[in-house]
């Protein structure tokens, strides 16, 4: 592993992508993982590496829903654990929500390695410090995370293949799933059976994004430290979203950091 230096101002990208890199030589991730975080990274430059205000604002709305929703959900693919397992874990103790891995590039290894990780993150993230703001034991909440996807016995409606596979108790049965990363036919699969889904993609043109009910265009590990800030905070649902502002608000934001050349 190289040494990054504390004041090397790409640093935390540059952690990102050892963590790809280490992730792909495991055997963990798809084989055009790291094309897909190349796109992501061209989209975030664009952004200024940043949270920004209309991204915020769709992460207090998922934050509304998720939170007052029966069965919410979380699934992950290779990517997501790398960059987010651990904040999404604290998310999901959060919640009292379940994880499950569910993959566009199904292989039993990739699932079972996947899940092997999440509970490596599980039992780390068990002894850390809770979230301001959280009431309860931390320690018990986190232990309790269900980690599901290795025995699907359910299908998406609409969707052909291995990528059709969940299981029941977590996405099958969910109302409200936060997807990041997800392939547009899915998106629209879930969206289609009458979930709520709550996409995380820098990506704002892409399908996924069209067709979410909610569009967090963020870079996953950022939008979930900034949702559980929202979580633990009195989070109020807006009288009427407005999906395709966030995405116009985005590409704006994207041409305007263009034009400040
Ligand atoms: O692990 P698997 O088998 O489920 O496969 C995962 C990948 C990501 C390889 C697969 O789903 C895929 O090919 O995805 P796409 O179609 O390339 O879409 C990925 C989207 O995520 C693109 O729109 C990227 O801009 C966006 N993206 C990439 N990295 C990040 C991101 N969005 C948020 N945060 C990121 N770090």
């Amino acid at each position: 592993m190289v040494e990054i230096p504390e004041s090397h101002p790409r640093k935390s990208s540059l952690i990102a992508r050892q963590g790809i890199v280490e992730a792909s030589s495991k055997g963990l991730l798809a084989g055009s993982a790291m094309i897909a975080h190349g796109r992501g990274e061209a989209f975030d430059y664009l952004l200024g590496e940043r949270t920004t205000e209309s991204a915020r604002s769709a992460i207090r709305e998922a934050s509304y829903r998720l939170s007052s929703s029966e069965k919410p959900v979380i699934s992950v693919n290779g990517n997501t654990v790398v960059l987010a397992g651990r904040r999404l874990l604290r998310l999901a103790a959060v919640l009292g929500c379940a994880i499950e891995v569910n993959l566009y590039y199904r292989t039993r290894e990739r699932i079972s390695g996947l899940l092997s990780e999440l509970e490596l993150l599980r039992d780390l993230v068990s002894m850390e410090d809770p979230p301001d703001g959280f009431v309860g034991d931390w320690s018990s909440s986190v232990k309790k995370i269900r980690l599901l996807g290795k025995n699907p016995d359910f299908e998406i409606a609409g969707l052909e293949g291995p990528r059709s596979k969940c299981t029941k108790e977590g996405i099958g049965c969910a109302d409200t799933i936060l997807v990041p990363l997800e392939d547009g036919d899915r998106c629209e699969a879930l969206i289609a059976s009458g979930k709520e889904v709550i996409v995380v993609d820098l990506n704002p043109l892409s399908r996924s994004s069209r067709n979410a009910s909610i569009t967090i265009v963020d870079e996953v590990s950022r939008a979930s430290e900034v949702m559980l800030e929202e979580l633990l905070s009195p989070v109020e649902r807006s009288p009427e979203w407005d999906n395709s502002k966030i995405l116009k608000d985005a590409i704006r934001e994207m041409c305007s950091s263009m034009t400040r050349v």
